[in-house]
């Protein structure tokens, strides 16, 4: 969950520690095991939050340190554990550390991060004088120009983000030694921030481009180094072990099951992106409305690649990406259903489902108007850029609106009242117009609304084994169906999912026998057992003598 979006508990438009507490109900009824928690620490305010100056506080717009442990217990009391976000890729440039840094070349902690000069025969500051080529993840050179110490520093996001330097013992000191400070208060686990770009290559060589600059990062060997070390230093003395979580953009299936494959002591599980890159063209912004087939290749290749080893991780959403029933489902007409077939599919894949705030209501994407309704770094800076070579705001508002991580921010609808219940005041981004007809009181009050599909999902994976521990059966991917089938001895799950709008035939497929035990609750089902309706989807069990 996004803290800043989900509840505000003190009126000053702002989501907050307080506010997921008081809402601790909501994830408790759902079902939900454990919360991953984005950044709440105090920062820089470049990035809300990814850019932290203090790394064991809490921010004082989102709460104190009391009031996390309230909220740990609070969660602990129902049984969901809490993963910390932890970003260590960068520190926000008011930390501390990064202020020594920049005080003088000779400081101690000079060398935590990455400075170095101009580019030989060039003039320092000047156009084209950075020290390689690397390009920033939010746009423009990845070095910014420090003119007191007449050096360029490296930040692979905003210049607000500085790079730490992996390579320094006492820079992986610091971070086990943070990580292990907030184990002690109790968290069960981390989500690591760009951990697959940690590893710097020595001399920092050219790229080309973005995209090799990511594959150069993410495939270098001291990556696995890094985290074999972390795991073994956060984890000693323990009795629970932590669970470790990585964000990898770049990342192949094939090396995402290595590094969560649980013999090799690294991670527990990647957060990948080609399934979220799909409708990207040249960049983000290049955008290519997705085609729902592509969708299942794209989860049939990782799923496959994994076969019995590492362990995936199943998102269609985030708070980095536009809302996954707008970009794969259809948020018009089909929302409702073709909502709850894509949750049926990533729910019961093999791996971990990670459901993102509001997509348990089918929460869509924002119908962006102006540019002063966008408030993400990312998107912000893509505006500046198109407005400098003469875009219109209509112009740039187009290209933004589809793909801007904004959609994903909009502050979470509890009812159809002001501010869609999150706050009692004019929250810090727009609630969504349609939190009228979209919000959890009114689906909660619905037996066949998303919101109870998702907690009858959550609840089939807890009573039946076959969804955690059965293998993957490709079955079929066209142009509009996925299915898929897991098998645990002699049970036998199917899913076969229509991905399109149109009806189409039920394909032959083995295991449609078995009783239907999720439908989509469209009723379809009965009406005629030799279609599939539009985005209708199926789970048939043939269940043998264990569950
Ligand atoms: O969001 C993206 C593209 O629109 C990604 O490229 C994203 O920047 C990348 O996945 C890294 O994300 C993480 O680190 C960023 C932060 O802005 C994101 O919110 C975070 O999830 C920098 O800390």
């Amino acid at each position: 969950m996004y803290p800043r979006s989900f509840a505000d508990s003190d009126g000053d438009g702002v989501g907050d520690l307080p506010g997921i507490r008081d809402r601790v109900d909501h994830l408790s009824w759902l079902g939900v095991g454990a919360v991953w928690l984005s950044p709440f620490f105090p920062s820089g305010g470049a990035d809300n939050g990814y850019d932290v100056s203090d790394y064991r506080a809490v921010d004082p717009v989102l709460g104190t340190l009391a009031d996390f442990d309230e909220l740990v217990d609070e969660l602990h009391r129902r049984d969901i554990r809490v993963i910390v976000d932890q970003i260590y890729n960068h520190t926000s440039d008011e930390h501390p550390w990064f202020d020594a840094s920049r005080s003088a070349i000779d400081d101690a902690r000079r060398d935590w991060y990455f400075w170095r000069s101009a580019r030989p025969g060039t003039e320092p500051g000047a156009l084209g004088a950075e020290p390689n080529d690397w390009q920033s993840f939010f746009g423009g050179p990845a070095w910014t120009f420090d003119e007191r110490s007449g050096q360029y520093y490296l930040h692979l996001f905003h210049p607000k983000q500085p790079d730490l330097d992996w390579s320094r013992d006492e820079v992986r000191a610091e971070v086990h030694d943070t990580m292990r400070w907030w184990l002690d208060r109790g968290v069960d686990g981390f989500r690591l921030d760009v951990i697959g770009l940690i590893a710097k290559p020595d001399g920092l060589p050219d790229a080309g481009n973005h995209r090799s600059l990511i594959a150069m990062l993410v495939e270098h060997p001291r990556l696995r180094d890094h985290l074999r070390e972390l795991r073994r230093s956060v984890a000693i003395g323990r009795g629970a072990r932590p669970v470790l979580i990585g964000e990898m953009p770049g990342v192949t299936p094939e090396l995402a099951r290595d590094i969560s494959d649980v013999r090799h002591d690294e991670l527990d599980m990647v957060i990948s992106f080609d399934h979220v890159q799909l409708d990207h063209g040249r960049d983000k912004w290049d955008h290519r409305p997705s085609v729902p087939a592509h969708l299942g290749r794209a989860l049939e290749r990782w799923q496959t690649t994994f076969g019995a080893d590492g362990w995936n991780l199943l998102y269609l959403g985030s708070h980095d990406q536009p809302r996954a029933v707008s970009r794969f489902g259809d948020d018009g007409e089909l929302r409702d259903r073709s909502a709850k077939t894509l949750a049926t599919i990533v729910h019961l894949l093999r791996g971990t489902p990670f459901l993102y705030q509001g997509d348990e209501i089918a929460m869509a994407d924002f119908p962006f108007a102006t540019i002063d309704q966008l408030r993400d770094v990312e998107s912000l800076r893509h505006a500046a850029t198109l407005i400098e070579v003469g875009a219109t705001e209509r112009e740039v508002i187009a290209s933004i609106r589809p793909v801007s991580r904004d959609n994903a921010r909009t502050p979470m609808q509890w009812d159809a009242g002001p501010h869609a219940g999150f706050s009692e005041a004019a929250p810090w981004m727009e609630p969504n117009p349609d939190h009228s007809t979209w919000n959890v009181v009114d689906q909660l009050a619905d037996a066949s609304s998303v919101l109870h599909h998702h907690r009858r999902l959550i609840r089939f994976r807890r009573d039946h084994r076959v969804v955690v521990d059965g293998d993957y059966v490709p079955l079929l991917v066209s142009d509009e169906v996925y299915a898929f089938a897991r098998r645990l001895g002699d049970v036998r799950l199917t899913v076969v999912a229509n991905l399109s709008d149109r009806a189409v035939s039920t394909p032959a497929l083995d295991g449609l026998d078995g009783d239907l035990v999720l439908g989509d609750g469209s009723g379809d089902e009965d009406a005629n057992a030799g279609l599939l309706g539009p985005w209708e989807s199926r789970v048939h069990l043939s269940a043998g003598s264990t569950t």
